[in-house]
This record gives structure tokens, sequence and C-alpha cells, in this order.
């Protein structure tokens, strides 16, 4: 794990290795830290209040980031280091070699600072393996750590074991990849008793030490094929957070992949291993029986009993099965946390879902309109598809280099048309050509008629244009009992700035329908 092969670097130097608490000397330590985005700004000034000579680099030189160096520099960077030409190479701190890098997870391995640091042996760390080494002060842990990862429902498990921390009278909060930096809450005066903490592959990766105390592994499916070099690389990842776990290790029963992390994982004398399922449960998991969720392994009769939770109906009008395996993961961690039963049925009675993720937009002459414009990657969107019968699916955008096969033979039988989004859609095209030939399959007319780059005739439209375009063209083709799906099996970045900006403007798109037809309605 420590990467002593000569071409990666070890995480641990001399100097490093005293450096597991806040109080510890991190005075004078000359750090780069990469990207000056949300995890990089807050570990550079974690760094300066720690005492250490810190050096920002970031490729963008944006007003955005300007802002952020000014106020970095007003609190003691060293120097902020904004531009393309800064990011090719690791910089010298003081004149010196650093002693660490800290990197922000968009940075990949194959970044040219990063190679640097690499080949010099620089270690590498994220700005979670700083918040786990800073996160004990006066003596003190700040906070328990319950670890959540997995390709899809990471942000829905973490807002749901915020809430049953909450219900159970805890102080708790989400924090990492779901938005707040990790380091942030580290910091919050008030502190924490216990920390729901969304992990991405990326922020695994530069995780060298955590030691959580409870942790999952919801799914694994193909994604972010492109950062990580290899999907075996991307496993790899996501599989860590089991590592040095100490109460319990939750996996999916239904997903064997996750299992086998777990029996790999090399984690604290007398840690457990718990199973979640959407089925009966053994002993020792969580599980369905009938309408209600159960618990099978942390009451003392599981051998012959289960207790209930909650029941299913708690979870919303709609309640596809991987919510119900997102709340029985949740339950896992918080009971393996000692939570009683009651707080996780008043945790999931007072959690709201967030936008996007399978959102209820409209329901109107039939046809009912979802945005899950979360379903970034084909495992996401199988989810969403499976739970609709007849689907006029939006889909389509940055592929990040995954295949579509599968996604589209598994669901072409209940597709009545595709409608396309992406700057490239030949990835999925191609798919749908195979797979489901007799699929009417729509296309923006600026796709298909060139990138207007070379001089031809405009390029697609992109934003709120071209989701005009594509609701009202699913609109043309969607009949009564029909859904319209906006599921892209892909990230937004070619289009829109984000997943949220692609979903807004699908639900401004749709709303404005609605607002067209009761003024038709009136005239
Ligand atoms: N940059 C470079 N060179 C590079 C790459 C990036 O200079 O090669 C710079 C950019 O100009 C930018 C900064 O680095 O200024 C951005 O860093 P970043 O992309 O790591 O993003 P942060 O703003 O630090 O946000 C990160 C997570 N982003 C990513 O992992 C891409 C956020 O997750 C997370 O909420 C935040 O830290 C706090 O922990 C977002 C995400 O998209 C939501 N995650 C991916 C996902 O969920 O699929 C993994």
């Amino acid at each position: 794990m420590s990467g002593t092969d000569g071409h990666t670097p070890t995480w641990e130097t001399p100097r490093l290795k005293g450096l597991t608490t806040w109080d510890a000397d991190w005075a004078g330590l000359r750090v780069v830290v990469a990207g000056i985005g949300a995890s990089g700004f807050s570990a550079a000034d974690t760094l300066i209040e720690l005492g250490a000579v810190v050096v920002v680099v970031d490729a963008g030189a944006t007003h955005e980031n300007e802002a952020k160096a000014d106020t970095l520099r007003i609190v003691g960077a060293r120097d902020v280091l904004l531009g393309a030409e800064h990011a090719t190479a690791l910089p010298r701190v003081d004149g010196e070699q650093p002693d660490l890098v800290v990197t922000s997870p968009g940075w990949r391995p194959t970044q040219p600072l990063l190679t640097d640091a690499a080949r010099a042996g620089v270690p590498i760390w994220g700005d979670v393996e700083l918040a786990w080494r800073v996160r004990i002060r006066e003596g003190r842990p700040t906070a328990e750590w319950l670890a959540i990862t997995g390709t899809n429902g990471k942000t829905t498990t973490v807002g749901l074991t915020e809430s049953m921390l909450l219900a159970g009278g805890k102080r708790a909060v989400a924090a990492g990849n779901v938005g707040t930096p990790i380091l942030d809450v580290i910091r919050d005066p008030q502190g924490y008793d216990f920390l729901a903490v969304e992990l991405s592959s990326f922020q695994l990766h530069w995780a060298h030490s955590l030691s959580p105390l409870a942790s999952v592994c919801l799914n694994v499916a193909e994604d972010h094929v492109d950062w990580h070099g290899s999907y075996e690389a991307y496993l790899a990842a996501k599989a860590s957070v089991y590592e040095r776990t100490r109460i319990a290790c939750v996996y999916n029963v239904e997903q064997r992949e996750t299992e086998a992390m777990v029996e790999e994982a090399d984690v604290v004398e007398g840690c457990r291993a718990v199973g979640f399922t959407t089925g009966l449960p053994s002993v020792s998991m969580m599980g369905v029986v009938e309408d209600l969720l159960v618990d099978r392994a942390f009451i003392e009769q599981r051998k012959d009993s289960a207790a209930e939770l909650a029941s299913i109906s708690e979870l919303g009008e709609v309640v596809p099965r991987h919510l119900v395996a997102n709340a029985l993961a949740a339950a896992a961690l918080v009971r393996a946390a000692g939570l009683p039963a009651a707080a996780v049925r008043d945790g999931i009675r007072a959690f709201r879902p967030g936008d996007h993720r399978i959102q209820v937009v409209a329901n109107e002459d039939g046809v009912l309109w979802i945005n899950d414009s979360k379903a970034t990657n084909p495992h996401a969107a199988s989810a969403s598809l499976a739970s609709f019968a007849s689907v006029v699916w939006i889909a389509g955008g940055l592929s990040k280099g995954v295949s579509y096969d599968d996604l589209v033979r598994d669901h072409a039988r209940r597709l009545r048309a595709v409608v396309l989004l992406g700057e490239d859609p030949a990835p999925l095209r191609g798919a749908l050509a195979r797979h489901a030939p007799d699929v009417p399959v729509s296309l923006h007319p600026g796709t298909q008629t060139g990138n207007g780059h070379d001089g031809g005739p405009p390029g697609p439209a992109t934003g709120e244009a071209l989701m005009q375009w594509a609701v009202a063209e699913a609109a043309r083709i969607a009949q009564d009992g029909d859904t319209v799906l906006m599921a892209p099996a892909a990230a937004s970045m070619d289009q829109f700035t984000s997943y949220a900006h692609r979903g807004s403007a699908f639900m401004e798109a749709v709303g404005a329908r609605g607002g067209q037809r009761s003024n038709a309605k009136e005239s």
C-alpha cells in the first residue's frame, strides 16, 4: 500500500511520520498545495494555520481564483501561482524541495506536477489524509468518522446517515465529496460527535492512513476510468475505504465484489463484516421483511430474529430499490456507531432527498417527468431506467471513456425513444445502433452538422437552449403512460457547468412548458 516500488512515492517520511495530531510540529513544513478549488483552499488555509510554509498552484487564472489567492496571501501563504505554466513541474518552496504535496481530488496522478513530485520522492496526500492527521486536538479526536463510498448513491447515503445521527441526538454533519471540504468541518469550533464522510475514488486514492469507525462501499461499476487509468485501479481505490476500519465493514450482499473487498481488507482486530440486502437478511445483515427495513446484525438475538427499523413507505412516494439499499447501508453505519433503532426510523422520516436524483418534476397529461441529472454514469442510469416501464430517455454527455453496450442492451425494451445530448454523441449512439436499432433517436441539428470549429456550420446548442430543445423533442414523442427520464449516464461538463446546472435547465424547461400550456388553456 505504501508504494515503495520506486515509481510511486511513499506517503510517509521521517519528517511526516510524527504529524498525526493537530498539535504536532507542523511549523516550517514546506508544502505545495495543488489546486485552489474547494478542497485546495481549505487545505492551504489549514496548513497556514498550522504554521507550514505553503505554496499554492492552480492552472486556472480566473477572477475567482485570483480573489482566493489574495485571501490566502493575506493569511500567510508564501506564494500562490496561478496559470497553466505553473502546473507543469513541482515548484520549490523557499528555494528547497517541498516536504509534501497536498493535492485536490480533481488532479490526476498523471498530471505533470504530481508525476514530478512522485519522481522526486515527495509524498502526495489528499485533503482527506491531512484531515485525518489533524483530527486529534488537545489529546481528543474531534469526531468519529463513518466513511461512505460507492459508484452511486453516496450522497443519498451520507444524507441519510447524517439525518439518522441527528435524530439520535448526536452532533453530526455530512462532509467530503458531498460538497463541504472535510477540513472545514474538522476545524469547526463547535465540534461534532460524528462525521458522515463521502469519499470519492479520487479522494481515496490520495488517502493513506484513515481508520474509520465504520465504512461502506455501496456498489461498484465502471466509472472514472479516465482518471484512474483502468477499472482495476478504480476498484482498488474504492476497496481502500475498508482498510483499518474498527467496528464494522458494511458491504452490499447483492454485489459480491464489495464483500470480496471486505475479505481482502486489513482491518482492526474485532471489526465485523455486516451485509445489507433488499431481500431477506441472514445473520449479520440488514434487510427487508415484507415492507419493513430490519436489523439482523446489531441485536443480541440475531440468530433467530430481526428488529424492525422502519417501513419502506417512510422513504417516500416512489421508492426505487436502490433507495432501500442506501437506507439499509446508512442504518448499518449508525447502528455500528451505537445508535438505537428509533434513530434510524426518525432519521428516515426527517430525510429530504436532494435535487437531481430521481426527482419528480411534473406529472401532466399522463406523462411523468423525472430529473436524474446525478446519473452521471451507466450504472446510475441503469438503476433509474429500471424504475420505469416505458421511457423517453434524454441521455448522453461527456462519457468518461465508459462503455454503453450493457446499459442499452439491458434496457432496450423499455425505450420508446432517445433524445441525445452530448458534444460527442458517438459512444451512446453507437451502442443504440448495435442493441436498440428500432428505437428512434433524436439528435440536435447542430450536433449533426458539425462542431463549428472548422469554419463549418454552427455547433450544437449548449446549456439552457439545448435542454429546451431536448424537452420539446421529448414532449413531442411521449405518450400517455410514458416517463420522460433525463438520466444522462454521462458527465455534464461538455455542455453544462455541472450536473446541477443540467438538472436545473431540465426543470426550468419542463416548468416553462407547463406555463405555456396553461396560458394556451386560459386564452
Ligand atoms: N486544477 C488544476 N489542474 C488540474 C486539475 C484541476 O489546476 O489538473 C484546478 C482547477 O483549476 C480548480 C481546482 O484545481 O481551481 C479544482 O480542484 P478539484 O477539481 O479537485 O475540485 P474542488 O473544488 O477541490 O472540489 C473537490 C471535489 N471535486 C472533484 O473531485 C472533481 C468535489 O466533488 C468535493 O465536493 C470538494 O472537493 C470538497 O471535498 C465534486 C465532484 O464532482 C462534487 N466529485 C466527483 C464525483 O462526485 O463524481 C468525484
